[in-house]
């Protein structure tokens, strides 16, 4: 293809698998798995895909014909070694390339205990060429089939994860939709009039795009990861009764001497929907003499300084004022944390109600539980806000990859507009380079490395 025809950009979508990712008709073995969870339980999936599954299942079920596709029959399922009944399951048979994987796919719902299940997949590993599926193998292989792409695959594998409502959502979007690059390639030598300003309109309106993805402030990778909060604030205030009363469970020791706690400990939440990776931390002071409460407080510094959010404990008797709460802060190296919501917690030893002396802090009382409820509302608003970005319902950057080539291309993208005047060779190019970055995202243009890092992330019979 020559350099200028490589310019002419139309307005498709990048959705054509490169020739290289089609699926070929290589010589896969046929492999199976239990999909579902392991453990007693009502009714247990085992899965079987590819060439020989149409073989196996005639074989269990003592069948002369397949079934009817994608209807679900209730079948005996029989050991053809020993000839012995194993269960009566219900069964599904999805002939290739209409299933997950693209291939002849299997599907037995047996009864879900472990002897059941163990016997079902010994009588399939002692069929030809099966073997048991590696983790991820059966997505690795719809993905090869063309029946997924990249950030489909990682939507799905963060789907199957996914602990809260809006970590779900997040999964569901991915899933539904790639990166949208409009590049297109042309053999032709001409360059039509007019094309190269539609192509800088499109590469203008990309670089607008990618940076409105970029800019989203790790909203998705939050939303993946957890919101990381801590509770800092000086040694008795209450932070470790605080984090119980969140957690629902004695997860801290609380007691009245000051400098109980010492680790940071961690406790994974649901607020609001949003994942949350609460912390409760030594209390931050800096008389301490004792060796272990120093290491405790260097650690809370450290892992609270990296946070996402912090709640600045003091009590409701406190004698600081605004600006000396916001200079502690500072003083402990967390005044760059991007959000604090500062709390009075002992409401309840105040002599009279307090007047609102401090503005913007939250007075509280763990021990009689008033104001509690307002803060959570405003907790889970700022969470909410640290997950939520102007993008609204479009897919996020949920992985560190996706934002390194994004940054990457938009790099390309820039460098292209700087050299379209100079040189069409050089600007094509860079158009190139950022079509590979951003075909890395959505797994267009990619290696078996990467695949094999995505796949290995998922369970087995998935
Ligand atoms: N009266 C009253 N006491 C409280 C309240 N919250 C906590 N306490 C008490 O304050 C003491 C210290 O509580 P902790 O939760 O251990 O305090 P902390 O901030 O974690 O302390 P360190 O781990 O030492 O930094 C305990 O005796 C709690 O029972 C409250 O709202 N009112
Ligand atoms: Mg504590």
């Amino acid at each position: 293809m020559n350099q200028v025809g490589f310019v002419m950009l139309a307005t498709s979508y990048l959705r054509n698998r490169p020739a290289h990712w089609q699926h070929t008709a290589r010589c896969l073995s046929t492999i199976f798995a239990l999909s579902s969870g392991y453990g007693k339980c009502g009714v247990a999936v085992i899965r079987v895909s590819g060439p020989q599954a149409a073989q196996s299942f005639l074989s269990l079920t003592r069948q002369s014909d397949l079934p009817v596709p994608r209807k679900a029959c209730v079948k005996t399922i029989w050991d053809p070694e020993t000839e012995e009944i194993l269960d009566r399951a219900l069964t599904l048979w999805f002939p290739g390339p209409k299933s997950f994987t693209g291939e002849d796919c299997a599907e037995y719902q047996v009864h879900g205990g472990p002897a059941v299940i163990t016997a079902v997949l010994r009588a399939l590993s002692r069929q030809s060429d099966h073997r048991p599926a590696e983790a991820g193998e059966f997505t690795k292989r719809a993905f090869h089939a063309d029946k997924l792409d990249l950030t489909q695959v990682e939507g799905l594998g963060d789907l199957i994860s996914a602990e809260t409502e809006f970590q779900r959502k997040q999964a569901m979007r991915q899933m539904v939709a790639s990166l949208e690059a409009f590049i297109d390639f042309s053999e032709s030598e001409d360059i039509e009039p007019g094309v190269i300003d539609q192509v800088k309109t499109g590469v203008l309106d990309l670089i607008q795009e990618i940076r409105q993805h970029l800019r989203d402030a790790r909203a998705g990778e939050r939303l993946r990861n957890g919101v990381h909060v801590a509770i800092v604030g000086e040694p008795n205030v209450g932070k470790s009764t605080f984090m119980n009363y969140l957690s629902q469970r004695e997860a801290a020791i609380v007691s009245p001497m000051a400098g109980t706690t010492r680790d940071v400990l961690e406790t994974l939440l649901d607020i609001g929907g949003f994942p949350v990776v609460l912390m409760d931390t030594a209390g931050l002071r800096q008389d301490t003499k004792d060796l272990i409460e120093r290491e405790g407080i260097d650690r809370a510094k450290q892992r609270a300084s990296s946070c996402d959010m912090l709640i600045y404990m003091l009590e409701a008797s406190s004698s600081l004022t605004t600006s000396e709460i916001t200079d502690q802060l500072g003083h402990f190296g967390l005044a760059k944390v991007k959000k604090t919501i500062f709390v009075a917690n002992k409401a309840d030893l105040l002599p009279e109600k307090p007047s609102p002396s401090w503005p913007g802090v939250h007075l509280i009382s763990c021990k009689s539980c008033s104001g509690v409820h307002d803060l959570m509302e405003v907790i889970k608003t700022e969470i909410g806000d640290l997950c939520r970005t102007e993008l609204g319902g479009s897919a996020l950057l949920t992985r560190e990859r996706h934002r390194a080539h994004a940054e990457k291309a938009l790099e390309f993208l820039e460098m292209y507009l700087d050299d379209q005047t100079e040189d069409l060779a050089i600007a094509s190019h860079h158009l190139r380079m950022a079509i590979r970055e951003i075909g890395q995202i959505s797994g267009k243009v990619s290696s078996e490395q990467i695949l094999d890092m995505i796949f290995a992330d998922f369970c087995i019979g998935k």
